[in-house]
């Protein structure tokens, strides 16, 4: 097996701005926000929540993630459960459902302070509507309100203010996030009840996922007969299936340029969640496994913290 390099380590750059914040007056709320997760997804917005003049406390498991951001002004707590005793709205962004339970239920975790007395909690992890539901119980047990708002876009989306946010749950909490959203997304969405947007997000997913992988395969076929990949994607370019995704996945393809954006392991992970998502439905997705089983192949090749694009490595083969 080829020894597959590590993508570079990405550094979040405090000093960078979205351009797109100059155009949206944003008027902070008066609460305070808690972060829970400084990951390139929650570093990229607590950044900008920080710059748009939103008080923040953060917490963050490798804690020396939090360093520049006790430096940019948020304050820093050593659990989550510190977190919520600080804020009015709590935000957590972590990698998996498994993170963001453990981050609820665990030792620490938000529900050892027993009565939350009416604080909101938010979800953007990107997680399945059981999931949900269970973590949207236990806080709303606990006297809090829940809503699960999950962040659709790659990180240079994040980076210039240009998620899609997909919210369901307590519409209030929906509301008191007004100025949260309009800093970090182009659009928000509230869909109803609690589940309702981690299916719409898992969907999405499942469109993105198929489609790369299509991608990745004729891409494949066209080096095999040595046909420059630039100019399929200038023809691609000039015909009706063009798209954004299709245009900037292709040639990062051919580049071999696979600098994460939206890495493989979230990726399959998410077709993951979407297959059991079916399986309780008895629903046949035979194109979305195979896809799931490609991605996972690729992750066996050391392609995790690459972007999803490395799918292509897997083709050529
Ligand atoms: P990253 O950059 O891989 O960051 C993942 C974050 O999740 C990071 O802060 C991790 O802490 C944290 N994490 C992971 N597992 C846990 C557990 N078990 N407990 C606490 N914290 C945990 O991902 P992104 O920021 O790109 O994405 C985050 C989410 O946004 C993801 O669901 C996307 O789909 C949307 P660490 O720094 O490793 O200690």
């Amino acid at each position: 097996r080829p020894v597959v390099t590590r993508p570079e380590a990405q550094v979040i750059d405090m000093t960078s701005r979205s351009n797109t914040l100059a155009d949206r007056e944003i008027v902070p709320s008066e609460q305070t926000f808690g972060f829970l997760g400084l990951g390139m997804m929650g570093s990229t917005i607590v950044k900008d929540l920080i710059y748009t003049g939103h008080k923040v406390v953060v917490w963050n498991r490798t804690i020396d993630k939090c360093q520049p951001f006790a430096e940019a002004g948020a304050e820093v707590k050593d659990t989550p459960m510190d977190v919520v005793e600080a804020a009015d709205i709590i935000f957590c962004c972590v990698s998996d459902p498994k993170g963001a339970k453990d981050l609820v239920f665990g030792n620490c975790g938000v529900l050892q302070l027993k009565d939350l007395n009416n604080k909101a909690y938010v979800e953007m992890s990107t997680i399945d509507p059981d999931t949900s539901l269970d973590i949207g119980e236990g806080i709303k047990q606990c006297n809090g309100r829940y809503l699960e708002a999950q962040i659709h876009g790659s990180r240079q989306e994040a980076a210039d203010g240009m998620l899609i946010i997909l919210a369901g749950g307590d519409r209030s909490v929906f509301e008191e996030c007004h100025s949260c959203f309009k800093t970090i997304a182009k659009n928000t969405f509230f869909l109803g009840n609690i589940g309702n947007a981690c299916k719409v997000n898992l969907i999405l997913q499942t469109i993105l996922g198929v489609s790369l992988v299509g991608l990745a395969e004729a891409l494949a076929l066209a080096d095999r007969f040595s046909i420059s990949l630039n100019d399929i994607i200038d023809i691609l370019d000039l015909t009706s299936m063009k798209s954004t995704m299709l245009l900037a996945k292709g040639k990062e393809m051919a580049k071999g340029d696979f600098n994460p954006q939206q890495p493989l392991s979230h990726m399959q992970r998410d077709l993951r969640l979407v297959l059991n998502m079916a399986e309780n439905l008895d629903q046949s997705m035979p194109v979305t496994s195979i896809t799931n089983e490609v991605f996972k192949h690729t992750k066996r090749l050391g392609y995790s913290e690459h972007d999803s694009s490395a799918v292509f490595v897997r083709s050529r083969f």
